[in-house]
């Protein structure tokens, strides 16, 4: 029986291990294929921590379950052995979860660490700004033009914005928020990082991969929270600067200064919204 638990827990380990490549959904426990270099490091500790916690979980079934078919009752005048105070078994329970905390905590602080580094000179600045409720990204001293040098867009509730940003590059996300708690997160880039008023949190990703991602708010923050979604577009460095340019031929996405007061953003939904409400109680 024993033997017969230990083979299904071996079963099960290989199998995870054999199945954690990084190419397949499967491999990656569920978590989106990482675009950014800190992304893959994010991945490997998620995956990371799933071994383990199977490799404790066959470890812990096969104990209940071989103590329960070896001490299962087989007559009622039997006494069992009364065994206290075993030493090894103690020190052994004691010991391994301690053990196991260290590994964990610092595998944790170790990524942690990697996806908080800010390069002091990254490639791309975007000033983020999250306000009830959509986005407005800023791209700072990117364009140069008689109205400024600060090229934005802002989302409505009806119009998704987009976040454009170039391959192969250090971009920094300077967060901002003019009124409650937001939370800026794409699942690809396996980050995410709160927006508070009056704090100006910020991360940086290095993109590894071009093409679309969603994102979005993470932090209930009001009636439209979930429309505040985004589409990441990461794409070739040229495209980025022609993207830049088309932008800055309007003179409504062009300012001095990145816009962080949220004061272009709105949400038209809101006041469509009510006129209906209002309607539908005459
Ligand atoms: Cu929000």
């Amino acid at each position: 029986m024993r033997r017969a638990a230990a083979v299904a827990g071996i079963a099960v380990l290989a199998l995870a291990l054999t199945g954690c490549s990084d190419d397949t959904e499967a491999g990656r426990l569920g978590m989106p294929a990482p675009v950014t270099e800190q992304g893959v490091d994010n991945l490997h500790l998620w995956q990371g921590a799933w071994i383990a916690a199977l490799a404790t979980g066959v470890v812990t079934w096969a104990l209940i379950l071989g103590a329960a078919w070896y001490f299962r009752r087989r007559s009622d005048d039997e006494i069992p052995v009364q065994t206290r105070y075993n030493l090894p078994v103690e020190i052994f329970y004691t010991v391994f979860p301690i053990i196991m905390v260290i590994v964990f905590f610092s595998h944790t602080v170790r990524v942690q660490n990697t996806m908080l580094e800010l390069d002091p000179e990254p490639d791309v600045t975007v000033a983020v700004v999250g306000q009830k409720w959509q986005w407005t990204f800023n791209y700072p001293d990117s364009v140069d033009t008689p109205d400024g040098t600060n090229v934005f867009v802002s989302g409505t509730g009806e119009d998704i914005p987009k976040l454009v940003l170039p391959v192969d590059s250090t971009i920094q996300f300077d967060l901002f928020s003019p009124d409650v708690i937001h939370n800026f997160g794409v699942p690809s880039f396996a980050m995410r990082m709160d927006v508070v008023p009056g704090r100006e949190n910020k991360f940086q990703v290095t993109t590894t991969e071009t093409g679309t991602f969603a994102g979005k708010c993470y932090e209930l923050c009001g009636a439209y929270h979930s429309r505040m979604l985004f589409e990441v577009h990461v794409v070739e460095q040229d495209d980025y600067q022609a993207y830049l340019e088309d932008l800055a031929s309007d003179p409504e996405n062009v300012s001095e200064e990145p816009v962080t007061g949220g004061a272009y953003a709105y949400t038209p939904v809101l006041e469509d919204l009510n006129e209906d409400y209002q309607e539908e109680g005459e």
